[in-house]
C-alpha cells in the first residue's frame, strides 16, 4: 500500500495562488556587454557627441597623468587614477542634464571635472587641504566619497526627495566592483527600486578591489544580474566604448526621468594603473593582462571610429592634445602654489551645531596656534 493510499481521501488545501511579482525576464542583462564602436550601431551615433567625448577622453587621460606626477612631487597626497576607465568617467558626466546630480567615488575625479568642477578644487580633498574641496551645490556634484558605497544611499535619498517635491532631477551614482559587496549597495538598490527613485547606478567593474579580483568578491553571473533581485533592470556595457556607455546611461537617465525607476549599469573596464600611487599592482596581477586591456583602449577605439568616418582629422587630434596640455600646464602651475590654509577650518562645517568635544578640540588648537607651538602630536 502506498503512502497516498494509506492517507485515503485526504487532500491538502492548495496554497494561495503564487506568481512572480514582476516578470524577471525584461530585467535580465544581455548575454554580452553592449558595444557601439566597430559595430553597425556606430553609424547611428551623433558625430558631435562622439567628438566631444573624444576631446574629454584625451583631456582626462592627461589629467590622470598630471595628477599622478603631482603625487611624486609631494603636491598631492594620493591619487587613484582612472586611466583606462576614461570612457565611463566622461560618459557619466556628459549624460546628465544641468539640474541632475552626480555622486562620485574617490576614483571619479575625471567625471567631476568633466561635469564642470574646477580641476584644482576637485583635487583639494586628495591633497588633504580642505574638506570636500568644492561646493557640491554649484555643479550638483556630491563629495568624492572615500568610504565605499556610502554615496549610493545618499543618491537614492536625494533622488527620492526630488521626486516627492516634483523636481525634475535624476541622480547618477558611481561605484566600483568592490563597492557592490557593501551593505550600503544593497540598501541603496533595494530602496531605489521600492520607491522607484530616479537613480542610475553605474558600477565600473575594473577587475579589482585593490588586490582582490572579482572572482574572490562575488559568485554572481555578472554584477548587472544583481539588479534582478532588487526588481530593476541590469545592463551590461563595454566600459571602454565611450559611445556605448553614453547610450546605455542615456537610456537609463531617460527612463528614470520619465518615472520608470532605477537601473543598474555594469561597465566592463580595467584599471590600467595601480589602485593608487601607494599601491604596487605587480604583486597581484600579471603584465600580460594589463597589455591585453591596453589593446582595447577607450581613446584608440574612439579615434579609429571617428577617423574611419572622416569626423576626426589630424588637426582635430592635435587640437584635442593641445587642450589637454593646456589643462595639465594650468593644473601644474596652480598645484605648485602653496595654498593659504587656516588650520581652524578643520572644525568648520562638521556639524551645524558643533559638539562639546569639537569645541574643546578647537579651543585647544587655537591656544596652541596662538602660543606659536606646533599642534600637539605634530613633528
Ligand atoms: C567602507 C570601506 N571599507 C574599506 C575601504 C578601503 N578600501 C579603499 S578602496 C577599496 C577597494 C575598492 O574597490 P572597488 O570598489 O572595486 O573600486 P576601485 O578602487 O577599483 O575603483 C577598499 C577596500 C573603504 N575605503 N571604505
Amino acid at each position: 500500500m502506498t503512502v497516498m493510499e494509506q492517507r485515503g481521501a485526504y487532500r491538502p488545501t492548495p496554497p494561495p495562488a503564487w506568481q512572480p511579482r514582476t516578470d524577471p525576464a525584461p530585467l535580465l542583462p544581455d548575454a554580452e556587454p553592449y558595444r557601439v564602436l566597430g559595430t553597425d550601431a556606430a553609424a547611428k551615433a551623433d558625430p558631435e557627441l562622439l567628438r566631444r567625448l573624444y576631446t574629454e577622453l584625451v583631456k582626462g587621460r592627461r589629467y590622470n597623468a598630471q595628477a599622478t606626477a603631482l603625487t611624486k612631487q609631494g603636491r598631492l597626497a594620493v591619487y587613484p587614477s582612472s586611466t583606462g576607465q576614461e570612457a565611463c568617467e566622461v560618459a557619466a558626466a556628459l549624460v546628465l542634464a544641468e539640474q541632475d546630480w552626480l555622486f562620485p567615488s574617490y576614483r571619479d575625479t575625471l567625471a567631476v571635472v568633466a561635469r564642470g568642477v574646477d580641476p584644482v578644487e576637485a583635487l583639494t580633498l586628495l591633497r588633504g587641504d580642505w574638506h570636500t574641496g568644492y561646493d557640491p551645490r554649484e555643479h550638483r556634484v556630491a563629495p568624492l566619497s572615500t568610504p565605499l558605497a556610502t554615496q549610493l544611499p545618499h543618491a537614492v535619498g536625494l533622488a527620492h526627495a526630488a521626486r516627492l517635491k516634483g523636481d525634475d532631477v535624476v541622480a547618477l551614482a558611481m561605484v566600483g566592483d568592490g563597492g557592490t559587496s557593501e551593505g550600503d549597495f544593497h540598501e541603496a538598490l533595494n530602496f531605489a527600486a521600492v520607491w522607484q527613485a530616479p537613480v542610475v547606478f553605474l558600477v565600473q567593474n575594473n577587475g579589482f578591489a585593490i588586490s582582490v579580483p572579482l572572482a574572490k568578491q562575488t559568485a554572481a553571473p555578472s554584477l548587472a544580474h544583481k539588479a534582478v533581485g532588487y526588481g530593476m533592470p541590469g545592463r551590461l556595457v563595454d566600459g571602454n566604448d565611450a559611445a556605448a556607455v553614453h547610450e546605455v546611461l542615456a537610456d537609463a537617465v531617460r527612463r528614470a526621468r520619465a518615472g520608470g525607476g532605477p537601473t543598474l549599469v555594469e561597465a566592463i573596464t580595467y584599471r590600467v594603473e595601480a589602485h593608487t600611487n601607494a599601491d604596487d599592482a605587480t604583486r597581484y596581477r600579471v603584465d600580460a593582462e594589463v597589455e591585453t586591456w591596453k589593446r582595447h583602449d577607450p581613446i584608440a577605439l574612439l579615434e579609429q571610429e571617428l577617423t574611419a568616418r572622416g569626423v576626426l582629422d589630424e588637426a582635430a587630434v592635435e587640437s584635442a592634445r593641445q587642450d589637454a596640455e593646456t589643462l595639465a600646464a594650468s593644473l601644474r602651475a596652480r598645484m605648485n602654489q602653496d595654498p593659504a590654509l587656516d588650520p581652524m577650518d578643520l572644525f568648520a562645517h562638521v556639524y551645524a551645531e558643533p559638539t562639546p568635544q569639537l569645541l574643546e578640540q578647537r579651543e585647544q588648537l587655537r591656544a596652541e596656534l596662538a602660543a606659536g607651538a606646533a599642534p600637539e602630536g605634530a613633528q
